[in-house]
């Protein structure tokens, strides 16, 4: 293989000094590009007045990034639009919140054409390139046309529907057909990559040849599940940075005999925040002996504020914090600190570690790397309990966490009570299975899968079928 190339929408290059952008997909490539030559592409940040596809090549920290400005309409059709209006509230069951308009279909269309035909000329005959995410779906399309018959993967980062919430989406089946242009295919977990089979089943003519080689729409697609990780050993080592530990002492002043209850996720929806905070709620209206002695600490970062129904949950969540802390908080203490600011990822390190407990809790998560982190980032002699989202794709991986519905208060506010009366050995039994797992499928362990399966992958691209 000679070169990698990574596209995604949105090119997070590392800063290398732990202060990083957020989010699960941009610390993923980042450390997935660290290993392999080649480029990353994708879309600069920046509007100009008319498209140009001019490129932006740099190299920060051994990673090479190609960057295109998009046209302001672009950010609004494609981006805030198709991306993050229609798919990003669909694939998350949402559909009360997906908005579906042609031009948004248009826009979609238009920004993956611009970045094949910007891509297109920088693909050298062995360029194994890797696709990611709901922005980009039909990017492989766009490139074959262009004559690009080189292998092309696609990762999906969130999960994927069921049937009958996939068939909400107006031409979904052009949306699913636009899949078999590429040669592999993965998802985060089996039941994704199930569901898309049903999908293909039922709506495409499809059929399962053997595990992992599907046809459909008289095509054939590999597919299969890789589950991300985090990056093990950074992490490992900023949890014993200066920052990480300074932050972990800093927490643990501002904690004496009381426990730390954390939750870390960009402000979305999909993350169930006000679902945590009811759970909350109802912890400390039911374990009034209890409420002294704990602190809840929710970080959330804004993300997406152009779109509507982020304002929107975030005006809610402000309310819901403030009648909390109005409800239970004395002239000494208050059982809420709801945050918004982005922090350091050694600092994000250093407070998971103050926690006695990481509370994870989204509607529906491709996978959830904070989980991973909050796992990876306790002390083995006296590790806090991780609470996990049962609609997660982490949990298939992370059984040994207290599994949640996340929808019910109640029951989180059990489990928060389990948590913080849970003695050391249970902890630690729990917390050594998982954390064995967070080390084992990390971020290179799912680099190497996906490519390895991309370039070995016994499919050549094969001829339409003939039916
Ligand atoms: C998508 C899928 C899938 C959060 N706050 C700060 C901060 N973060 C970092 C976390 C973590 C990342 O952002 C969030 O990753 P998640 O996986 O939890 O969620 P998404 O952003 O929704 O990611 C998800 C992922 O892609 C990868 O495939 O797991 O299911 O939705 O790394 O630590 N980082 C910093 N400051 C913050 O305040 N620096």
């Amino acid at each position: 293989m000679s070169r990698l190339i990574v596209v995604s929408n949105r090119v997070n290059l590392p800063s290398g000094d732990g202060e990083q952008s957020v989010g699960g997909l941009a610390m993923a490539l980042s450390a997935a590009l660290k290993q392999y030559s080649g480029i990353w592409f994708g879309w600069s940040g920046q509007t100009t007045e008319t498209f140009t596809g001019e490129l932006n090549v740099q190299t920060v920290g051994g990673v090479t990034a190609a960057t295109v400005d998009l046209e302001e309409v672009d950010l609004e059709e494609y981006y805030n639009g198709y991306a993050n209006k229609t798919l990003w509230p669909l694939f998350h069951y949402r559909n009360d919140l997906a908005a579906f308009d042609r031009a948004f279909d248009k826009g979609y269309v238009r920004v993956n054409r611009r970045f094949a035909e910007t891509l297109a000329p920088l693909i050298q005959p062995d360029d194994v390139i890797w696709v990611h995410d709901y922005h980009l779906i039909p990017l492989a399309r766009e490139l074959r046309a262009l004559g690009v018959t080189n292998r092309i993967g696609f990762f999906l980062h969130i999960p994927w529907p069921a049937h009958q919430v996939m068939i909400n989406l107006p031409r979904h089946r052009q949306l699913v057909e636009s899949m078999f242009d590429y040669d592999l295919c993965g998802f985060q977990t089996a039941e994704y990559q199930q569901a898309f089979e049903e999908y293909v089943l039922s709506e495409a003519d499809g059929a399962v040849v053997r595990p992992g080689l599907l046809k459909g729409f008289g095509r054939h697609l590999e597919i299969g599940a890789f589950p991300i990780g985090i990056d093990a050993p950074e992490f490992a080592q900023m949890v014993k940075s200066a920052r990480a530990r300074r932050m972990r002492d800093l927490m643990a002043a501002h904690t004496v005999f009381r426990n730390l209850i954390v939750g870390v996720d960009r402000l979305d929806y999909s993350k169930g925040l006000e679902e945590r905070f009811l759970g909350f709620e109802q912890f400390l209206i039911r374990n009034p002996d209890l409420r002294r002695e704990v602190l809840m600490l929710q970080i959330a970062p804004l993300s997406r504020e152009a779109v509507e129904a982020y304002q929107e949950i975030r005006a809610r969540l402000d309310s819901l914090s403030g009648r909390i802390n109005g409800e239970f908080a004395d002239v000494d203490w208050a059982p809420f600190r709801w945050v918004n600011r982005n922090y350091r990822r050694d600092e994000l390190a250093g407070i998971y570690g103050a926690a006695r407990v990481g509370l994870v809790t989204p509607l529906r998560d491709g996978m959830n790397l904070v989980a991973k982190e909050y796992v990876a980032a306790q002390d083995p002699e006296d590790p806090g309990v991780l609470i996990l989202s049962r609609f997660a794709g982490a949990a298939r991986q992370m059984q040994d966490a207290l599994l949640v519905n996340p929808n019910s208060p109640e029951e989180v506010a059990d489990a928060l009570k389990r948590a913080l009366a849970m003695e050391k050995p249970e902890r630690i039994r729990r917390w050594s299975t998982l954390f064995e797992n967070v080390q084992r499928e990390d971020v290179a362990a799912w680099r190497d899968a996906f490519v390895g399966a991309l370039t070995s992958g016994c499919l050549q691209r094969r001829p339409a079928l003939v039916s």
